[in-house]
């Protein structure tokens, strides 16, 4: 930010940046600049405007253990999510979750407040060892939506094909809640036998 002069305007303007990815942003005054007062005066008023932003937009990374769940409603032959079920690792063993056919159905993690998002980690049971397991069709091919209120969702991604049993899909956002979406033709159904996310 090269302010230079005695005629610099008396307000500074700090440009938009990426609040999700900022951690940090440094103003530091040019040596030109201490030669008048005022000037060194507006842009540290102007660093600490920026510095209490970016901490009030820098929440801790995602607490995978943390997360709840919820969903529309669970499959007869399924259990609801549980964060042990969805995080452990495993798209083959242990529970899936997965929803009745119909509009609107969706399984959703809260992670108790606004974080950065990088991956979202999404599995399924392509080998129907579970007992009830489904297969890829209601994996594939979802909506998965974020939101910071749990009313006005965004799309992150499509699921679209899956090449194992356990994908990982890179974003750059923030929000509180994730949730995703059966695929069109598939029923109005969606299974999962992982569903997390993290902030790095
Ligand atoms: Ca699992």
């Amino acid at each position: 930010m090269p302010l230079t002069g005695p005629t610099m305007t008396p307000t500074v303007v700090i440009p938009p940046f990426n609040e999700t990815v900022a951690k940090t942003l440094r103003v530091r005054p040019m040596a030109e600049v201490t030669r008048f007062g005022y000037a060194l005066e507006l842009l540290t008023e102007a660093a600490l405007t920026v510095k209490a932003k970016v901490a009030a937009l820098d929440p801790a990374a995602i607490d995978v253990a943390a997360i709840t769940y919820s969903q529309s409603s669970v499959y007869s032959a399924n259990t609801a999510a549980t964060n042990a079920g969805m995080t452990d690792g495993s798209y083959n063993t242990g529970t899936e979750t997965g929803t009745n056919g119909g509009a609107d159905q969706y399984i959703k993690m809260d992670f108790g407040a606004i974080k950065p998002v990088a991956n979202v980690i999404i599995g399924c049971d392509f080998d129907s060892a579970i007992a009830g397991g489904w297969d890829k069709t209601y994996t594939e091919n979802c909506d998965v939506e974020i939101s910071d209120d749990d009313s006005t969702w965004t799309l992150l991604f499509d699921t679209g094909t899956f090449s194992s049993g356990i994908q990982t899909y890179p974003v750059t956002s923030s929000g509180r809640y994730i949730r995703i979406l059966p695929a069109t033709g598939a029923g109005g159904y969606v299974a999962v036998t992982e569903f997390y996310a993290t902030s790095d």
